[in-house]
């Protein structure tokens, strides 16, 4: 892992299966889905080196994850489920560059300078786990009308942006999410 991590100048942590409870210490519940320890083991590693080497980091809807996993974070394993609170549909099943559910924005934050703020900000969702507990070195950025957490950064640096949607699948049409990416490309080249 080591030697992967000398190779990156930035470490962009895709979507994919659920993140297995040992790594943030629970017994798996029936509604935890698929998940791959060795996936999981990897994307830790690696998420702990790319911090230790200042290699900055974007994390999209399982990257955001686990990259909170692997800084001492926890997680729902299931929202619907775990939460008190009524959860609105984050398995959408509209076309995925669809916005369906709707973000507020932490003010003051950086994720707020790159894609602004305001009440119309649609993001897609296709996720049924979520960030519980945020890890100590990161901050909330970005938050569902039912609680349910959609964005992170850390505290006091640009190293990491995470949110828990898939600007992917959004930039085309919409330059917000374009901008997570211009974002990235930039702290990528200022490592350099
Ligand atoms: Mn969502």
């Amino acid at each position: 892992m080591a030697t992967y991590i000398e190779l990156c100048d930035g470490l962009l942590l895709p979507g994919g299966p659920d993140v297995a409870p040992k790594f943030y210490g629970e017994e798996p519940i029936p509604q935890q889905g698929d998940s791959d320890a060795l996936l999981d083991e990897s994307e830790i590693k690696l998420v702990q080196l790319a911090v230790e080497k200042q290699v900055p980091i974007f994390a999209l809807c399982r990257g955001m994850q686990i990259m909170n996993v692997a800084l001492g974070g926890t997680m729902y394993q299931d929202i619907e489920s775990q939460r008190d609170k009524k959860t609105l549909q984050h398995y959408q099943k509209a076309p995925m560059d669809q916005g369906t559910h709707r973000i507020a924005v932490t003010p003051g934050s950086r994720l707020e300078k790159i894609i602004g703020g305001g009440d119309d900000i649609y993001v897609n969702s296709h996720h049924h786990q979520a960030v519980k507990a945020i890890a100590p070195q990161l901050q909330l950025t970005a938050i569902a009308r039912d609680g349910v957490i959609e964005g992170v950064e850390t505290k006091d640096s640009d190293l990491i942006t995470a949110v828990q949607w898939h600007p992917e699948f959004m930039w085309q049409n919409d330059e917000r999410m374009r901008a997570l990416f211009t974002d990235f490309i930039g702290r990528v080249e200022k490592h350099q």
